[in-house]
């Protein structure tokens, strides 16, 4: 009997082993999610950079790209040899002048099969543009460049 009763202790005292040897990996597990968490928490950290880099290749293209010639548009002033430019997307006449010398105008006619396309250069020079009066296709980007020591700009009626 006694040695049944010690054999059923022996057998409690293992199995709480057995229960403690359980619990053991259990305790391991939360140190290792809680490696995981710190790992997943650098990452979020490093993602967060890398969308912050991203950003500012995303922003040029915006900055670079030519806007399209609308009413109302104008162009920041260019100092000597700047340039702005804008597309002709829609046939039609655009009347362009310069914001602080507004006697300064030419003219871009936009007309379906015209000759002139692709990427046409107007300079800014001795207070006027380069063409009174241009005619391009439509989809045409126009270029201009300040020549002049004074500030000019391309603005668009
Ligand atoms: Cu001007």
């Amino acid at each position: 009997m006694i040695h049944k009763k010690f054999g059923l202790v022996l057998a409690a005292a293992l199995l709480s082993l057995a229960a403690c040897g359980e619990e053991q990996p259990t305790a391991n597990e939360s140190v290792e999610e809680e490696a995981v968490e710190q790992e997943n928490t650098a990452e979020e950290e490093t993602s967060t950079e890398e969308e912050t880099t991203e950003e500012e290749p995303e922003e040029e293209p915006a900055e670079d790209s030519t806007p399209e010639a609308e009413s109302g548009a104008a162009s920041d002033l260019l100092s000597n040899g700047e340039q702005t430019s804008y597309i002709f997307n829609e046939a039609g006449e655009y009347a362009i002048f310069c914001e602080p010398h507004p006697v300064m105008q030419m003219t871009v006619l936009v007309e379906e099969g015209a000759e002139q396309t692709g990427e046409v250069a107007i300079d800014i020079a001795d207070y006027e543009f380069g063409e009174e009066t241009i005619t391009v296709a439509p989809g045409t980007t126009v270029v201009w460049t300040n020549q002049d020591q004074v500030q000019h700009n391309v603005a668009i009626k």
